[in-house]
């Protein structure tokens, strides 16, 4: 993959049945007319393949699709993730970092089985999975409330959910799976109960917002200490030293990405899937589940430039946005669309203008 890191796959995906909300299908478009392709090969110098069309794949969705193991649309997620997984396996097996425009997350079953199959043929290589989102998405059918896919995706993954029938599901093969030590995710603050269950009883690796949030202090004690309470996981979290204190005092976005990946391992490819709720609602608000108490958009940015850099990056999702849910103006879907089209200097990445190799993060980007 490394050999050619300038060429990105892109795909498009117009889909929202992995949820109930209008709207979130109307996303790739918003971000593409906002510039997000353009500034890609214009100021980042990538190469761009797949058309701009936006993938609606209205030919896999079915006029009957009634609930199945207590899924929603099962068939239509099943068939769209299906031919998305295709799609992204042809742009990976070519050596492409692929970029995936949803859609809801639902979408991620297929980007994952794309990729995932992919490094393993190319690299005989397990590929990990960082999961940037407000939300686990580990829900088995079973344990879902909603019954609403974009809540499941994970499960399906990495075998947690199995299902025979081809049609729900059953197209996922081994090769389409990631491995469970190699899932990490960040951003957490809305788990279900189910949901904690299945992360304490796997091992899960998972840094909530508690995690993130700065070291604040400066007194006093050292008290070295090995876990630390967490409100939001089911498991206590780890903390590298121990210098006390009775203000919150946690790791910070640095330390956490560098944990992140150093329980991936080094030299490990690595797909990003971003779900835009991760951050704040204050800098993404038009998104179907937005959790209070979020990333900072340039905590978002963070997480994807130190990944990036890297050098190990297949694939990134963004997904979630929802520009027709704007929260009290409208202003709320330009502010989303605008966070999902932000980037600064990419480390690593050469920018066109070099009369600016610090900064092209101006009010367009
Ligand atoms: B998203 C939820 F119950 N857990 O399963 C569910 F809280 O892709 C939300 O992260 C899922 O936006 C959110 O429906 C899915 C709910
Ligand atoms: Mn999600
Ligand atoms: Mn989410
Ligand atoms: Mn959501």
């Amino acid at each position: 993959f490394l050999s050619q890191p300038e060429d990105l796959g892109v795909v498009a995906v117009g889909f929202s049945g992995g949820q109930c909300k209008p709207g979130v299908d109307a996303a790739p478009s918003a971000l593409i007319e906002s510039g997000l392709l353009k500034q890609l090969r214009d100021e980042l110098n990538y190469k761009l393949h797949g058309d701009e069309t936006v993938h609606a794949y209205t030919d896999l969705v079915p006029k009957e699709d009634p609930p199945f193991r207590n899924m929603k649309n099962p068939k239509a997620v099943s068939g769209v993730t299906q031919r998305l997984s295709e799609q992204v396996y042809t742009h990976a097996q070519e050596g492409r970092m692929v970029l995936t425009l949803g859609g809801d997350h639902s979408i991620a079953i297929g980007t994952i089985a794309g990729t995932a199959k992919a490094v393993r043929e190319r690299l005989g290589r397990e590929m990990a999975v960082i999961w940037v989102d407000a939300h686990a998405d580990i829900n088995t059918p079973e344990t879902s409330d909603s019954g609403n896919i974009h809540g499941m995706p994970v499960s399906f993954l990495t075998g947690l959910a199995k299902e025979d029938k081809s049609e729900y599901f059953g197209w996922l093969k081994e090769d389409n799976l990631i491995n469970l030590r190699k899932l990490v995710y960040i951003g957490l603050r809305d788990v279900d109960p189910g949901e904690k269950k299945i992360l304490r009883d796997n091992g899960i690796k998972a840094f909530s917002m508690f995690d993130i949030d700065r070291y604040v202090s400066p007194i006093i004690t050292v008290i070295p200490q090995s876990s630390y309470p967490s409100p939001v996981l089911p498991y206590p979290s780890p903390v590298m030293s121990g210098v006390d204190a009775c203000i919150p005092r946690r790791h910070g976005i640095g330390r956490v990405v560098e944990m992140a990946l150093a329980h991936i391992g080094t030299d490990t490819p690595i797909h990003l899937s971003f779900d835009v709720d991760a951050l704040d609602p204050m800098w993404a608000p038009s998104t179907g589940t937005p959790v209070r108490g979020g990333l900072t958009l340039r905590e978002g940015d963070y997480i994807c430039e130190s990944v990036h850099e890297t050098g190990s990056l297949v694939a990134i999702d963004l997904v979630e946005v929802n520009p027709s849910l704007a929260a009290e103006s409208d202003l709320g879907a330009h502010e989303t669309v605008r966070a999902g089209c932000s980037h600064s200097e990419t480390p690593g990445r050469k920018a066109n203008n070099d009369d600016d190799p610090v900064s092209n993060n101006d009010d367009e980007s």
